[in-house]
């Protein structure tokens, strides 16, 4: 049985390969930007091999001079992503952007999300999910900070399919504040949640302690016991997620089969001062926003 795993794991190494190893383009220019590139996107081939990309703000069109991408921005003048803006605090919005109603905007995010991205399951079939953009805006207008797509309808329950904070600006509190919108609209749907898999290992710190910090959140605002189920219901975490972030920070133990959390005020309180930053907040009372129907 070891040998049939090690021969699995052969294959899809070689696949992992097959996507990754030849990154295509060194660097891409996107607004007042210029960003060095991770990992390898299947662009369309004459784009393929070419030092910097350029990219216009606003319509994400790509281009491989530079001259081209300033002509086509003069003559587009826009001045935010397309979509409707169902959040605004301050100087950040975010954009819900239909990708069956722009399916070009929304293919060009996705070939620009792929740079950094080292998923081979990202889907350039994008009618099958909405956007969310967003943007850090200013009088020339609204430029694009990351986002997150989603599924219209879901089977298993995944509230996020992709995550990207553009390197420009990430460590700044964004991908929290990307993963606490996701949460959000899960509430207004009124059902849990879960990004899908597999997340990488940037994706897996920011959710562990986006997790750790709305559990801890709940615990020490309650008193008297509180079931896993109940903790799932509050934050719209799904079960199993609060389950491995209770162990992880080791608050949970199984006895007789059942999960047993040992919380007492002490402890949260230690564990609240050692968590990571909260990020950027959403301000649920800003987000207007339905559900997909
Ligand atoms: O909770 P803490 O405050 O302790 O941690 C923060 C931050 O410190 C940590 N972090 C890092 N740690 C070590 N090295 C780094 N380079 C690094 N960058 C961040 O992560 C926690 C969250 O920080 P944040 O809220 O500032 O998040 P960012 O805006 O940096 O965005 C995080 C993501 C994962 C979105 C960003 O790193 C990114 O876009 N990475 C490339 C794409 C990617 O890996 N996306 C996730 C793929 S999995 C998926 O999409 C399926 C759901």
């Amino acid at each position: 049985d070891d040998e049939h795993h090690g021969e699995f794991d052969a294959q899809s190494l070689r696949e992992h390969e097959e996507f990754t190893k030849v990154k295509n383009v060194e660097q891409i220019e996107l607004g007042r930007h210029l960003m060095d590139t991770w990992y390898f996107s299947p662009l369309p081939p004459e784009y393929k091999d070419c030092k910097v990309l350029y990219f216009a703000e606003f319509d994400l069109r790509f281009f491989k001079r530079r001259d081209e991408m300033l002509q086509h921005l003069r003559k587009s003048r826009l001045q935010h992503p397309p979509g409707d803006e169902f959040y605004r605090n301050g100087n950040v919005s975010m954009f819900e952007v239909d990708g069956k109603k722009e399916r070009t905007f929304c293919q060009n995010l996705c070939y620009l999300a792929k740079l950094f991205l080292d998923h081979k399951t990202l889907y350039y079939d994008v009618d099958l999910f909405l956007f969310y953009v967003l943007c850090e805006c200013d009088s020339r207008g609204a430029h694009v900070v990351g986002y997150f797509s989603k599924e219209k309808c879901s089977e298993e329950g995944y509230n996020l399919a992709c995550i990207l904070t553009l390197p420009p600006y990430q460590r700044k509190g964004y991908g929290k504040f990307l993963i606490s919108m996701s949460y959000e609209l899960s509430k207004i749907e009124g059902r849990v949640g879960t990004p899908e898999r597999p997340l990488s290992d940037l994706g897996n710190v920011s959710y562990l302690g986006y997790w750790t910090r709305q559990l801890l959140d709940v615990l020490s605002d309650h008193q008297g016991s509180i079931s896993i189920k109940e903790l799932s219901e509050r934050t719209c975490i799904r079960p199993d997620d609060v389950v491995r972030t209770l162990n992880e920070l080791q608050l949970i133990q199984v006895q007789k089969g059942v999960h047993v959390l040992y919380a007492g005020p002490a402890i949260i309180a230690r564990h609240l001062k050692m968590a990571g930053s909260a990020g950027l907040k959403v301000d649920p009372s800003k987000i207007v926003w339905t559900p997909y129907n």
